[in-house]
């Protein structure tokens, strides 16, 4: 909204030309989205605590978990407000992207906002049903990928690291494509969810990432050179990562060991989506997998440890999702958290190098 409030007065004010540019109202939305998290986080905090909105420990976890008992939750409203707020306010709000992944945000963070308020209400802390879960997330994922699917010049092709001239087209099957990297980044951020820090430090890095190629992706010339998909319109897409970047990196600040609040499934699961979502506009659907390979990697744990229990009664894993697992071999919290952040830099800076590698 700002966006057209000041560009048309560079008609005036030459100076007011600079809010054309995606670079400098990335920078804004980033900034607007610190300052609106440190504004409300706190007060998310105080008030959470107030109405009880509270984690309850599980009674299966690590003990060291006992004292996390009591910790906000919910966080994740928070993160939605500090990231579509800037986006409005900051983008151009023509661009269909910019609406796909705010619906994106929304609608599973919808999913998730009854689940924690379920679990909160609800009887032994349970949330929705997983069956009704799942089915909500895949309506949705299908609603969006349809979205995606039906906007002029997109193209339901699939573009493969380091092979520049390997994409398939996979017509209508795009779309099953979509619904499984939406719904399935939004569960994979969710199982990640479990210590403080583990979840939001990758999705920054991801983020991050995402907002670099978005702003390749979307402009002619550097895809040209980069021998890139180019998508029209996608580079609005990086206002969105920047105030997702603000917004994270905000919530980061109190969600820091020891944790003062936790992102809730309203978090995990639009988080995860809204990066899905991303992935598929900006044609890095597989990078996704490479950049966002802890989320992959507690995701695979987890199938791994199910698949081996069912099959021949034995755990590959001491505990599923895998950072139990270093939790249980003795491993301190912050170590094993800034172990994986440590992971998630190095994968996206390979992912980056994904650019030159072709
Ligand atoms: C929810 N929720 C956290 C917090 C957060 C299929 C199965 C693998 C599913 C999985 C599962 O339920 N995962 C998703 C994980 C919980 O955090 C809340 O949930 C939100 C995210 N959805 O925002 O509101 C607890 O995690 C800790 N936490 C922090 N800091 C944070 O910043 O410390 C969270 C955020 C919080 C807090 O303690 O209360 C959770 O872990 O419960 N299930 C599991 O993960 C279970 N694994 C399991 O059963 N493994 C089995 C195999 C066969 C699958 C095995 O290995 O044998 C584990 N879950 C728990 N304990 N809680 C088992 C151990």
């Amino acid at each position: 909204m700002l966006y057209y409030l000041l560009y048309p007065l560079h008609a005036y004010v030459s100076a007011f030309n600079v809010f054309r540019y995606i670079t400098f109202r990335t920078v804004l939305s980033t900034l607007t989205a610190l300052v609106i998290s440190f504004y409300l986080t706190p007060r998310a905090i105080r008030l959470f605590q107030q109405l009880k909105i509270k984690a309850d420990k599980r009674e299966d976890v690590p003990d060291r978990h006992e004292s996390k008992k009591g910790t906000p939750t919910m966080g994740g409203a928070v993160i939605l407000v500090a990231t579509i707020i800037p986006t409005l306010l900051w983008a151009d709000l023509k661009n269909q992207y910019i609406w796909i992944v705010t619906l994106s945000l929304v609608s599973f963070g919808m999913i998730g906002f009854f689940d924690d308020l379920r679990k909160l209400k609800g009887q032994n802390g349970k949330g929705v049903p997983g069956k009704t879960k799942l089915l909500l997330e895949i309506l949705f994922a299908l609603i969006i990928s349809a979205l995606i699917y039906s906007q002029s010049g997109f193209l339901p092709e699939l573009t493969i690291p380091f092979f520049k001239n390997l994409t398939p087209d996979l017509g209508l099957f795009y779309v099953g494509l979509c619904v499984l990297i939406i719904a399935g980044s939004s569960n994979g951020v969710n199982l990640t969810d479990g210590l403080d820090g583990l979840a939001i430090g990758p999705v920054i890095t991801v983020c991050s990432t995402f907002l670099l190629f978005a702003y390749l992706v979307g402009n002619i010339k550097f895809a040209q050179y980069l021998q890139i998909v180019y998508v029209k319109g996608a580079g609005e897409l990086t206002i969105l990562c920047g105030a997702m970047l603000g917004a994270g990196l905000g919530f980061l600040w109190y969600n820091a060991y020891p944790a003062e609040l936790f992102m809730g499934d309203t978090g995990s699961l639009s988080l995860g989506a809204a990066l899905g979502t991303m992935a598929v506009i900006i044609k890095q659907e597989v990078l996704l997998v490479i950049v966002g390979g802890i989320f992959v990697m507690e995701t695979l744990s987890v199938i791994i440890q199910v698949l081996s229990f069912k099959t021949r009664g034995k755990r590959v894993f001491r505990m599923a999702p895998i950072h139990h697992h270093f939790e249980l071999k003795g491993w301190n919290e912050e170590k094993i958290v800034v172990r994986f952040w440590i992971v998630s830099i190095m994968l996206g800076l390979f992912a980056i190098s994904t650019l030159k590698l072709r």
